[in-house]
């Protein structure tokens, strides 16, 4: 007999809403470099009973009765990440990026103290010290900048200000920065001036954990990552910590942030930790570095300025000031021939936050659909086709076709 669909019966609006989106993922390009598709092992955890459970409290020291099987299911998710990512010590029970970043500065500083970070508008990110977040008007954020010339960053001048400013905490992990970043020398020169070394890394966390990118999980004080982005789990966070802020950083979550944990997403992240330790999530990880690099050279054989001159990672970041397009005008129209990308701020970028120079272009969703550097050499000619006439309906139409067509040829769900 076929299983009934519960949701088309109970709702038919929402599965109606959740089917269009659906097809919207799958019928278009996903190049938002924070974005991924998880499997359906992971879906399946994401909608399961653990949902209904109330578990506030940490594993064997919870506020309500019945936690003997969740407390199994979230010492699986610890034990994965810590394994996963070499760490002493993970809290699996951060809502979201911003929340773990709250709780990871919390733990280690008082309000009032001084960080160190990139500026949001160099690749950084809000809760980095921005003035419009906490982490602005709570800390005294000190930010450092990116090199004008080379658009990467600058050890020795981070070094030099560390030394003047003396910060409790030097924060390195961006979100659109297109290159790899020295942990080891951010590191050396947090312990230089008696600093906290705090990675977030959010971004890379795919790329850390298989070694395509240098881990910095086993020798810095602090690390915060989002679960959903290169990791491919759901959507959520986790903190790592050396053993020493273990009881800190637990402080920290939970009671000073959040209640009660969200038990049906720590069991999905401990299935996409489970996955993101296998040979085919190593391949996967390398296989999105190459193809950034393909779109990224295809891009600048195109004519594209990308911002230090290509990429080492899952992103690119492309300066349209050359093209007479800004970012968010970029954007629009290659939404318009379902190709999703984000506007993003360039370094030293000359037009505002809210409509920038720029957009900002990632691998890891198409890589997890299947696609190589031959498809992204395709979708960086459809890109240019899109930009070089923007103002054309048949034009976008006849890209979006083809979209469509690429897109047919890699079926994911
Ligand atoms: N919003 C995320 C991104 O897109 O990079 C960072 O939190």
């Amino acid at each position: 007999m076929r299983k009934k669909n519960k949701l088309k019966e109970i709702d038919q609006t929402m599965y109606t809403l959740l089917l269009r989106e659906k097809k919207r993922q799958m019928q278009g390009l996903e190049l938002i470099p924070s974005e991924n598709f998880v499997s359906k092992a992971v879906l399946e955890a994401l909608g399961s009973v653990a949902t209904n459970k109330y578990s506030e409290g940490y594993p064997g020291r919870r506020y309500y009765g019945g936690n003997e099987i969740i407390d199994e299911i979230e010492l699986l998710a610890i034990e994965r990440l810590k394994k996963l990512f070499s760490a002493q010590h993970a809290n699996v029970q951060p809502l979201s990026g911003a929340p773990a970043n709250m709780a990871a500065f919390f733990a280690l500083m008082e309000p009032g103290d001084k960080f160190m970070a990139l500026k949001l508008d160099m690749g950084g990110h809000l809760t980095h010290g921005h003035l419009a977040n906490f982490s602005g008007k709570l800390f005294k954020p000190v930010h450092y900048l990116l090199d004008p010339k080379t658009e990467m960053l600058d050890y020795d001048a981070i070094e030099k200000l560390a030394i003047e400013e003396k910060p409790k905490l030097i924060l390195a992990g961006y979100t659109a920065y297109p290159r790899a970043i020295d942990f080891k020398r951010i590191k050396e020169i947090a312990d230089k001036v008696g600093a906290y070394s705090m990675a977030d890394i959010a971004h890379i966390a795919g790329l850390c954990c298989t070694g395509v990118h240098e881990n910095p999980v086993p020798y810095f004080d602090i690390i915060t990552t989002t679960t959903h982005k290169t990791l491919r789990g759901p959507r959520g966070a986790a903190i790592m910590c050396k053993e020493e802020y273990a009881k800190s950083v637990d402080k920290a979550v939970f009671p000073f942030l959040q209640g009660g944990p969200h038990e049906n997403v720590i069991a999905a992240k401990a299935v996409a930790f489970k996955e993101a330790s296998t040979e085919k999530f190593k391949e996967y990880a390398k296989q999105i570095v190459k193809n950034s690099r393909a779109l990224a050279d295809e891009l600048i054989a195109l004519g594209f300025r990308l911002v230090s001159g290509g990429t080492d990672n899952h992103l690119l970041l492309v300066d349209l000031t050359n093209k007479k397009i800004s970012g968010g005008e970029a954007q629009n129209v290659l939404e318009k021939a379902k190709i999703y990308c984000n506007k993003n701020a360039i370094p030293y970028d000359k037009r505002s936050l809210f409509d920038p120079s720029g957009i900002r272009l990632g691998t890891p969703a198409l890589t997890t659909r299947g696609m190589k550097e031959n498809e992204m050499r395709e979708i960086a000619s459809l890109i240019a086709r899109v930009l070089a006439k923007p103002q054309s309906g048949a034009n976008i139409k006849e890209v979006a076709k083809e979209v469509q067509q690429l897109c047919q040829s890699f079926p994911f769900y």
